[in-house]
């Protein structure tokens, strides 16, 4: 018999999603899988001979660049010998440092540490990421894309992104060709919001590096690793071939990250019947072993997968947790459209909102979803008054500060005729007045006009294969009068050779002061340490426009 209860629910999106059983055979298993490895480590001669049960004759490439780049060969013997319990009881103890919770950790095989993960719940995990995340203060980056790849609208919600406080915008394209083009327009508008707000673009390895080269990025993150040997294979990759790349950009002065995330072997068919977590582990070795700073994690596009097995997002909260615990700067994703419940998606949110990451999501989308072409954002420019509130409510830094309507729309508009200028200078299509004045106050791509984009992809390749870089940029803007501008461009280009911000989990200030995990190290150890939301940051998170003041009701 049919309830109208039931059939209501049943239209609710918590119902429109999908949930699985386990089924471990195929990877489809989060955090405990029958055939996951039993920690175990043995050296010979100061070199790993035996890790997780198996020996160094039967490694795979993975293992073998784990044991030889990521594990700690000093303290491996003791942290092994540490009961996982007893390893487990260190992060949430108050009393005991992150750099020390941080030692036992780098001497832990991927097995151990998923052994120690299973001994912590879910609060335990949250005040255990409190404590390892890296930077002192927490921050997010958001996402900025349009439908119609517009370089005004482009720039122009770029520097709403800065005035927000987003520390860090991504962009990516729908027409590979337009590349060149949005992430200059993400730059410069960046820098009208916030000056020292960091940029990249999400395209194809190769483009990515040469945009970078040019000084139109300034950091890049999707250099991906996985937790099996034929997903690598997939993607004509090995772990030397990403640690080649992650060098590539650091040479360059280019902050750079990974991206890895739970579920990505399952769902390339080569999750080998290990957990999720388990891999996971292993992909966060891989990227530490590779030098790099940091990680965008926490499933991100699959993100999916977890969420329809069960303790889905325990195992994303305890991947987060590991990267950051492995020293990691971690933007942890809430970025992919994981939900239709904003109750649900809230819920998984709090995980990382409430004790703070690096960058509480990899990518906060801050266009209306029509516009996201990174295939719909998990929140979405319609929920940032929402966000605001929540900071508000649980007075908590998630990383945006409010602002108003007027200063909003002139920052807009002065990105959109930044970009004006930078385009007549340079002799690419005409931006028009009209382009500049809708970017200023659109709504979506849909308030601009059309472009013609035979003519902008054929400037775009132009660009792209000619000399011309940011210092070109620089002198563009200089010579439109936009002063300001060309100075926080060109100071981004001189932070590079400075290489400051290539430190763990860095960021600008407005001034152009770096706040890392090595000037400004997370401190938290219990009541009255770490950071908190105090004085003047306070008073702006609880200034929201829309607050009233009772005095004028009475
Ligand atoms: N593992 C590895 N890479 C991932 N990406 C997204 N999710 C994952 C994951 N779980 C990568 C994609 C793309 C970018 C968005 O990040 O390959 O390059
Ligand atoms: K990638
Ligand atoms: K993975
Ligand atoms: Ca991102």
């Amino acid at each position: 018999q049919r309830s109208k209860r039931f059939a209501k629910r049943a239209e609710r999106g918590i119902n429109k999603e999908s949930y699985i059983h386990e089924l471990p055979e195929l990877g489809l298993c989060v955090m405990n899988s029958p055939s996951d490895p039993k920690p175990s480590i043995k050296l010979k001669d100061g070199v790993i001979v035996e890790m997780d049960g198996r020996s160094f004759d039967e490694f795979d490439g993975i293992d073998r660049f784990i044991a030889k780049y990521a594990i700690d060969i000093e303290q491996s013997e003791t942290s092994m010998a540490q009961d996982s319990q007893s390893i487990a009881r260190l992060f949430v103890d108050i009393n005991v440092q992150q750099k020390d919770v941080r030692r036992v950790l780098s001497g832990c095989t991927p097995a151990k540490i998923v052994d120690v993960m299973q001994h912590l719940n879910v609060v335990e995990m949250m005040m255990a990421l409190q404590k390892m995340r890296q930077r002192l203060k927490p921050a997010n980056q958001c996402h900025v894309t349009n439908w119609k790849e517009n370089p005004a609208l482009l720039a122009a919600d770029a520097a709403e992104a800065g005035l927000r406080g987003f520390a860090e915008a991504e962009t990516t394209v729908r027409v590979a060709r337009y590349a060149p083009f949005s992430a200059l327009a993400l730059m410069v508008g960046a820098q009208v919001g916030r000056p020292g707000t960091l940029t990249q673009i999400s395209v194809e390895e190769a483009l990515n590096l040469k945009l970078a080269m040019k000084g139109l990025s300034s950091y890049a993150e999707t250099l991906s690793v996985y937790g099996t040997i034929p997903s690598f294979v997939d993607g004509d990759d090995t772990p030397w071939s990403k640690g080649v790349l992650a060098s590539a950009y650091a040479s360059r002065g280019v902050k750079s990250r990974f991206t890895t995330g739970s579920g990505s072997e399952a769902l390339m068919g080569h999750g080998q019947g290990w957990s999720m977590l388990y891999l996971e582990v292993r992909c966060l070795l891989m990227v530490k072993g590779a030098g790099s700073q940091g990680v965008q994690n926490g499933s991100i596009s699959c993100i999916a997968l977890p969420e329809s097995l069960p303790g889905g997002v325990l195992g994303v909260l305890a991947e987060n947790l590991i990267a950051a615990s492995l020293g990691l700067e971690v933007a942890s994703g809430n970025d992919a459209l994981a939900s239709h419940s904003d109750i649900r998606k809230t819920a998984k949110l709090m995980l990382q909102f409430l004790p703070g990451t690096d960058f509480i999501t990899s990518g906060y989308s801050l266009i209306p979803k029509k516009d996201n072409l990174f295939g719909g954002g998990n929140f979405d420019g319609e929920d940032l008054d929402d966000w605001l509130v929540l900071q508000r409510d649980m007075r908590v830094d998630a990383g945006l500060l409010p602002v108003r309507e007027d200063e909003t729309v002139a920052h807009r508009r002065k990105a959109a005729l930044a970009m004006q200028a930078v385009f007549k200078d340079l002799g690419f299509p005409e931006i028009t007045d009209e382009e500049v004045e809708a970017a200023a106050i659109a709504y979506t791509s849909d308030d601009m006009p059309d472009r013609d984009v035979v003519a902008d992809l054929a400037a775009a390749d132009d660009f792209l294969n000619s000399d011309l870089t940011a210092i070109n940029v620089v002198k563009a803007l200089s010579e439109a009068g936009f002063d300001d501008v060309a100075d926080s461009v060109l100071e981004m280009q001189r932070q590079r050779v400075l290489g400051d911000y290539l430190q763990t989990s860095a960021i600008f200030d407005e001034e152009f002061n770096v706040l890392s995990a090595v000037n400004t190290p997370n401190n938290y150890q219990g009541p009255g340490t770490g950071f908190r939301v105090e004085g003047e940051l306070w008073d702006k998170i609880q200034n929201l426009p829309q607050v009233i003041d009772p005095r004028s009701l009475v």
